[in-house]
């Protein structure tokens, strides 16, 4: 199928996504604080190769660069994200206000370049003071959270019309409350719980805060989704998917959506109610202007009865010999059409948007080029599994390639490439994989001045 942008129509979002730890740098940089992930970074081997990101694309510095090479793609949507502790460097208490003359100078320049900004609160990178009084299993996170917001609101809300509260809450407390490979490194049940109920209630609480002091912007929050099937057509392995699913793809969405946690299929959940606060239930529900839906593989689930909780297994893409990316996740497009169809469904989802969707291939830069044709066929067969759930009625408004520029892949460091730009992380030099290329020229649109590349 040939498709085009104008098959989106006139209205529909195109853009790039990125996260403040993933490409700033400048990590003490004019008064930030520390965030758990400039402290777990530090820890040996906690990332492969002992990799951090205290530099990584250097974007601090090098940001009017990178967003002019984002004009020149015709590149019309920015998703990024505030790094929390450069406007509170202990988290709450007094704002720092260099950090806020940092965003002031991105969010202009993007407006200058006719690039409109979207902004996501939270992408993971806490400030590390807030987390050595219990970060996300701290109650008062509600309250710390909610200050923030309201002041990166008061601060940015007269230019910047769309905000995204939080990124990928199960990522975030599954891997780092749960599983402990991710910032801060807890583990266990009892952490994981608390922290992802609190996440849960601020979802829906910034979202009342950003509708209450600016009715106008709209207000959104992401999710990961990796469509969910039994390795085998089993009953075993279908119940199996069944949990998995209800945890990877329900757990914070339903909630949101005022359905309250899926405890049906995954018992243990019940003891998230140990953290219940009297009127909790109906503090979890907001209705956002749209959601964020993360997509970029399917899992393949089996019975394992060893495993806690869900005795279930993900079978990864390399056991299975089916084609993957570098992080062993299936290359499977349909994924992103079943996770949209699944979402129209849903009572209260008013406007979806592809808030990430990309892939990591080994790029090699040869003679200033980077052939990732492998990239570009990803790209194109997912945007045209976008365009059939859009044809078949499924609201969704926009698509944002995950990512702009190669960057820190959390626990992975800087092997995984996931950019639509190359970067020299010795020279900073940046090269227009041709991925970007191709990107730049979809979105072309005839009365748009720039040239790609
Ligand atoms: C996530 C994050 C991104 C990742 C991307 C690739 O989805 O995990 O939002 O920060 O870098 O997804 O793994």
């Amino acid at each position: 199928m040939q498709i085009s942008r104008k098959d989106f129509g006139p209205e529909f979002h195109w853009g790039v996504s990125t996260a403040a730890h993933q490409i700033e740098g400048g990590y003490s940089a004019d008064g930030k604080g520390l965030s758990i992930w400039d402290v777990f970074s530090q820890k040996k081997k906690k990332i492969l190769g002992n990799h951090h990101g205290n530099i990584s694309c250097d974007f601090y510095n090098r940001y009017p660069e990178d967003i002019a090479l984002m004009a020149r793609l015709n590149i019309s949507n920015y998703r990024f994200s505030i790094a929390w502790s450069r406007i509170f460097p202990s988290g709450s208490g007094p704002v720092n206000q260099k950090g806020i003359d940092f965003y002031n100078r991105l969010i202009n320049l993007c407006l200058e370049l006719d690039i409109q900004p979207w902004i996501t609160l939270y992408h993971w990178d806490l400030p590390d003071t807030l987390e050595k009084k219990g970060g996300w299993t701290n109650r008062e996170i509600i309250h710390w959270f909610s200050d923030y917001v309201a002041c990166c609101i008061e601060r940015f809300g007269d230019r910047v019309k769309h905000w995204i509260v939080l990124n990928e809450p199960m990522v975030f407390t599954g891997a780092g409350y749960f599983l402990g490979i991710h910032a801060p490194g807890k583990k266990g049940l009892s952490n994981f719980l608390s922290a992802a109920h609190h996440a849960a209630i601020c979802q829906a609480e910034g979202g009342r805060i950003i509708k209450s002091l600016r009715g106008s912007c709209k207000v959104g929050t992401t999710f990961s989704y990796s469509h969910v099937e039994p390795f085998r057509n089993t009953e075993k392995d279908l119940i199996a998917a069944k949990k998995t699913d209800a945890l990877l793809n329900r757990m914070f969405i339903e909630p949101l959506l005022g359905m309250g946690y899926p405890f049906r299929e995954v018992r243990m959940l019940r003891k998230i109610e140990n953290y219940y606060k009297q009127g909790d239930s109906a503090r979890l529900a907001f209705e956002m202007d749209f959601l964020g839906l993360q997509n970029y593989t399917r899992e393949l689930v089996r019975h394992a009865p060893f495993m806690p909780f869900v005795k279930a297994r993900i079978i990864k893409a390399s056991k299975r010999q089916v084609e993957h990316t570098l992080m062993d996740w299936e290359v499977y497009p349909p994924a992103i059409h079943h996770a949209l169809l699944r979402w129209s469904k849903y009572k209260n989802v008013k406007e979806i948007i592809i808030t990430e969707n990309g892939a990591a291939f080994a790029d090699i830069c040869k003679a200033g080029t980077v052939s990732d044709y492998k990239r570009i066929q990803y790209l194109k067969d997912h945007i045209e599994q976008v365009l059939i759930a859009k044809r078949e009625g499924v609201p969704v408004k926009g698509y944002f390639v995950w990512t702009l520029m190669d960057n820190f892949e959390w626990a992975e460091g800087f092997h995984p490439r996931f950019g639509l730009v190359y970067v020299n992380f010795e020279t900073q030099e940046r090269i227009i994989k041709d991925s970007g290329k191709w990107y730049g020229n979809f979105l072309r649109v005839s009365d748009h001045p720039a040239e790609p590349a």
